[in-house]
């Protein structure tokens, strides 16, 4: 076992605050582990029925949370859902009773017999922790991949053997509130504004994400971007070496510090112990995803896997192997020579940046949706560079139209209207791009229903026009 405090099993009687995915996930592993489990949640017990229903079949008992109190005197600990505040009104009210709170990737760690690889960042997270699972796979490891990929860490790691790797994506929700948390390697892609909605400034969201590394030792791995200037300048010894574990760097050009940089459009491996001669690991062209960020994803996940020992060989078989992940610059349609690209998963401006630099087309931009306190004005100037035209939808339609050239923006109040004025606007050779920059909660349900919405608009075109 990885941790040393606590088994939660039958000896525990555990709290569990959430009923989404990541508390359904831990009220069935703890009561498999033998836990006693309560549940609650702030949602309207109408909407909540299902879950409650579920988690009770599986003798769970449901604790509304006005009645936290009257059980609180019977709980060992509670483990929280990642998408509730710390300093929310149901935890600080668990926290006065005296009842130890762990976040659910906590509790994941601490009954994990095998080691972990852990990834935060900004940007790129979901698609970097794919790639990483399936370089593992390649190499011949049982690997286990979840966090806030979408399937909960807790499932994952309750059934990995010691032999085994589980390959975690993490955000700064979830690192929040760890305690002793520690991945045998960890990584940050990139640091950029998002999530201002729940920290007061971005250096409170970066310390979130450096959390990351702060219970590494020797014998630990750190896997850094060193062209990101929040990231990279942990690199710099007037930082005070804070990364307690041997930090390894990636970046564009060869420096110093890089342990992997491209050198002739090659991916370049130089290696830190040994025959000291660079290794080519692959050339960029047969790298299978679009756009300059990617590259950078793709270094991110090759240097985690030679740190872990992967052979270059078998690394670069893999990338070649990865496909793109489904609303992730997704291209989904073609009608009459207009590209239709899904990147839905965008939700925050630095990922609407990336995408408007992966495309030397012209671009009709979707973008909008719920904002998360962030400044538009970086990715407006790239807008404005990079679009001929926008299409803004959502909340944040007026936010956004600011900080763009108005007479390049229309507006649209569906998905299916966004669409065929983007449709409009294109012509043949050009990208209608999807990438919001925004949460999507204002219109739909996920991402993911954004992007299919988006996906279905543009095939119906294909059938209108055809
Ligand atoms: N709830 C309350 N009180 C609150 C807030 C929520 O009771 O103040 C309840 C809701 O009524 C709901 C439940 O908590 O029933 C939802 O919990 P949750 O928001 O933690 O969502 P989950 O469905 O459990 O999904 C979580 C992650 N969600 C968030 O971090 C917001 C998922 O990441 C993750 O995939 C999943 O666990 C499994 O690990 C999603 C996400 O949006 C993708 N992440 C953010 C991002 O990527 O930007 C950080």
């Amino acid at each position: 076992m990885n941790g040393n405090i606590g088994g939660f099993d039958a000896r525990e009687r555990v709290l569990v605050i959430g009923l989404g995915r990541s508390g359904l996930a831990s009220c069935a592993v703890l009561r498999a582990r033998g836990a006693s489990v309560y549940a609650t949640d702030e949602k309207d017990p109408a909407a909540l029925a299902d879950a409650r229903a579920a988690i009770e079949r599986a003798g769970v008992r449901f604790v509304p949370p006005g009645d936290l109190e009257k059980v609180a005197g019977e709980l060992t600990s509670a483990v929280l859902s990642p998408g509730i505040p710390l300093n929310g009104s149901l935890v600080r009210r668990v926290q006065a009773a005296r009842i130890p709170v762990f976040s659910e990737i906590e509790v994941a760690y601490r009954i994990c017999k095998a080691p972990i690889v852990a990834l935060t960042g900004t940007k790129g997270k979901t698609t970097t922790t794919a790639l990483i699972g399936e370089l593992f796979r390649h190499a011949g490891f049982t690997t286990h991949v979840g966090g806030n990929i979408g399937n909960a860490l807790i499932t994952e790691t309750a059934v990995a053997e010691p032999e085994d790797w589980v390959v975690a994506e993490v955000s700064s929700f979830q690192l929040e509130s760890i305690r002793s948390f520690k991945p045998r390697i960890s990584t940050i892609l990139n640091i950029s504004p998002d999530h201002l909605d729940r920290y007061h400034s971005m250096d409170e969201y970066a310390e979130a994400k450096f959390r990351i590394f702060a219970n590494q030792s020797a014998g630990d791995a750190f896997v850094g971007n060193l062209d990101d200037p929040i990231v990279g300048a942990l690199a710099d010894p007037e930082a005070g070496n804070r990364i307690p574990c041997r930090a390894y760097w990636f970046g564009r050009t060869p420096r110093r510090l890089t342990t992997l940089y491209v050198r002739n459009e090659r991916i370049t491996y130089a290696p830190p112990s040994g025959d000291p001669r660079p290794v080519e690991v692959m050339p960029l062209d047969e790298i299978p995803l679009l756009g300059a960020h990617n590259v950078a994803n793709v270094m991110a996940a090759v240097l985690v896997g030679l740190t872990a020992g992967i052979a270059p060989d078998v690394l670069r078989a893999g990338v070649r192997a990865f496909r793109p992940l489904p609303h992730r610059l997704q291209t989904v349609a073609e009608v009459d020579g207009v590209i239709y690209v899904d990147d839905s998963k965008s939700t925050n401006p630095g990922s609407v940046i990336a995408a408007l630099e992966t495309f030397d087309a012209p671009i009709v931009l979707i973008a909008g949706g719920r904002a998360k306190g962030t400044d538009f004005a970086a990715m407006g100037e790239v807008v404005k560079k990079r679009a001929k035209a926008v299409v803004l939808i959502g909340e944040a339609a007026d936010e956004i139209s600011s900080v763009v050239d108005p007479a390049r923006t229309a507006r649209a109040a569906s998905m299916d209207e966004a669409v065929a004025i983007a449709r409009a606007l294109a012509t043949s050779g050009d990208v209608v791009l999807l990438s919001p920059g925004c949460a999507s909660f204002d219109m739909f349900g996920s991402a993911e229903a954004r992007g299919d919405a988006f996906a279905r608009a543009a095939s119906a075109q294909a059938v209108a026009h055809g």
